[in-house]
């Protein structure tokens, strides 16, 4: 590897011709690898077609890593688009400057001011907007956020972008998009909330002018991002060196599939990102509860289902068949009908799309990244389709399994050992829910006080104790008599449940 020239401008002109970089007109926060495999293909696509100001100036949050090594290499890098049919390789060039911002927080604040600045794009994942998945509010007891509000360098995003557009307005309050590609409901309009509240909560004198700026020029379009981009692997780092020839410290795998749904309210301008097959669409909404529901959603089953079973990736997961089983009856009887689909998508190719998706095997997608930052994570894809269920009269049996399966991993009870894979699964609620785990006697003790009392999936689903004692009994199920059991129990309810004889319970509850 190390005998490989690296990659940069020079040495990439002999792969093709390098467009010259263009001026910057994005701020982009959250430098991830999902990032440069989605939006920054978009707008170099939209670049190479129609040119334009459009540059990306990426902040990574902490990683000096992606950095330095973006920096050594004139800010190039490949996406390895991976199948089971092989691997193809692109330079997206996009980007015209990249830093980390707890190394340089002022200049976050002054690139938000910048009014040669005109969209800024997030993604900082769904543990990155500082609010309560209790309330959905900004968590102004989160000591970062508090510190933020106290004034001097802001850390968090929702300080950052508050102080960036207080100082924008202040320097004549030029009009700006601020785009979230993160995979939370709402996401434009959660955003300009949670803003909002950071601005609120400081003294009217200082914050007025920055109220009145979002009103007249801020827009918080709302957009669905889809792309499965598992992390880089040194694996990847050494297929791309021997395929482009060329060490690249910075490559990213992605798979084929790729959608981006926005929201078309761009006061001061935007990519064509159409280009790269962006649709701008006025049901982002509807996209975005299909993609959080039925993708999200069901990967979640697929990585605590398969990690408590040995699956150290989503391919072997979904290729065992008990969860593929229960994959398909949450998918179709639990999500789907929680769903309007847009215009245009067909429910069955949908779905049908997602199972040839998880089941790339080349890309090695793992069981634990997906199962990390359950406690967000699941905040944005379970409450809304439970409580369509609960209102039909139905509990829903694979979704409660779904939860069961996070709090077996995250939360093991005295002596149940989730494996490896559960494990090595990073949560900001693990805490927390260890040491209610240290204190439950049973499953349903653990899910109850997790669920009612923790307020871990909002405060609708905290007013409905009948799921969180179903999340319960399935939690004893899989700690006492295995993942399999707990599979089976669920698919036999829900079989019961659709049977002639339960329409009198329906009946009933109509
Ligand atoms: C996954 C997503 O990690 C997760 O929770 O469900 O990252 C998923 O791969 C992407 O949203 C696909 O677009």
């Amino acid at each position: 590897m190390s005998v490989l020239p690296r990659l940069d401008r020079s040495t990439a002109v002999r792969l093709s011709a390098m467009p010259a970089p263009p001026a910057a007109g994005i701020l982009h926060l959250g430098l991830g690898s999902f990032h440069r495999a989605h939006q920054a293909v978009y707008t170099a696509a939209a670049l190479a077609r129609d040119g334009g100001d459009w540059g990306i100036v990426g902040v990574a949050s902490r990683s000096r890593r992606v950095v330095d090594a973006l920096r050594a290499q004139d800010l190039l890098y490949t996406v390895a688009t991976i199948s089971p049919e092989g691997t193809s390789l692109a330079i997206p060039a996009a980007h015209t400057d990249v830093y980390v911002g707890a190394d340089d927080p002022q200049r976050v604040v002054a690139d938000l001011a910048d009014a040669a600045i005109r969209v800024v794009t997030l993604t900082v994942t769904e543990n990155g907007y500082s609010y309560s998945a209790a309330t959905e509010h900004l968590d102004v007891t989160d000591p970062a956020v508090a510190a933020d509000l106290r004034g001097g360098a802001p850390r968090t995003t929702i300080g950052q972008l508050a102080r960036g557009l207080q100082r924008r307005a202040a320097a004549g309050g030029a009009p700006v998009s601020i785009l979230s590609c993160d995979n939370l409901l709402s996401n434009g309009s959660h955003t300009e909330k949670l803003v909002r509240e950071f601005l609120q909560e400081l003294p009217a004198a200082e914050s007025a002018e920055a109220l009145d700026y979002l009103d007249a020029a801020v827009a918080f379009p709302s957009s669905m991002v889809d792309r499965i981009v598992p992390a880089t692997t040194a694996g990847l780092t050494e297929r791309v060196g021997a395929l482009l020839g060329l060490r690249d410290e910075a490559a990213v795998p992605a798979e084929p599939f790729t959608m981006w749904a926005v929201e078309d309210r761009f006061p001061a301008g935007r990519p064509a990102w159409e280009a790269g097959g962006a649709v701008f669409t006025d049901e982002v909404g509807r996209y975005e509860l299909l993609k959080v529901r039925l993708l999200n959603g069901t990967h979640s089953l697929i990585a605590y289902l398969g990690a408590l079973r040995g699956a150290a990736t989503i391919p072997d997961a979904v290729a065992q068949s008990p969860v593929e089983e229960a994959a398909a009856a949450v998918l179709r009887g639990e999500y789907a009908p929680s769903v309007v689909p847009p215009s245009g998508v067909d429910l069955v190719d949908y779905e049908r799309q997602l199972f040839v998706r998880w089941a790339n095997g080349a890309l090695g997608h793992r069981t634990s990244q997906v199962g990390s930052d359950g406690s967000v994570k699941l905040r944005q894809r379970v409450p809304g389709p439970v409580l369509h269920a609960l209102a039909q009269g139905r509990m829903p049996h694979l979704i409660a399994l779904t939860v069961a399966g996070y709090l077996a991993c995250l939360a093991p009870l005295g002596g149940f050992d989730p494996g490896p894979h559960a494990a090595a699964m990073s949560d900001p609620a693990r805490e927390r829910l260890a040491e209610l785990a240290s204190r439950a006697r049973d499953g349903r003790e653990l899910a109850v006080r997790a669920i009612c009392e923790l307020r871990l999936l909002g405060d609708e689903l905290a007013a409905e104790p009948a799921f969180a004692e179903r999340v319960g009994d399935l939690l004893s199920r899989i700690v006492e008599r295995g993942v399999d059991a707990a599979i089976a129990d669920s698919l036999d309810a829900t079989r019961d449940a659709e049977r002639p004889s339960a329409a009198t319970t329906k009946e009933h509850v109509r």
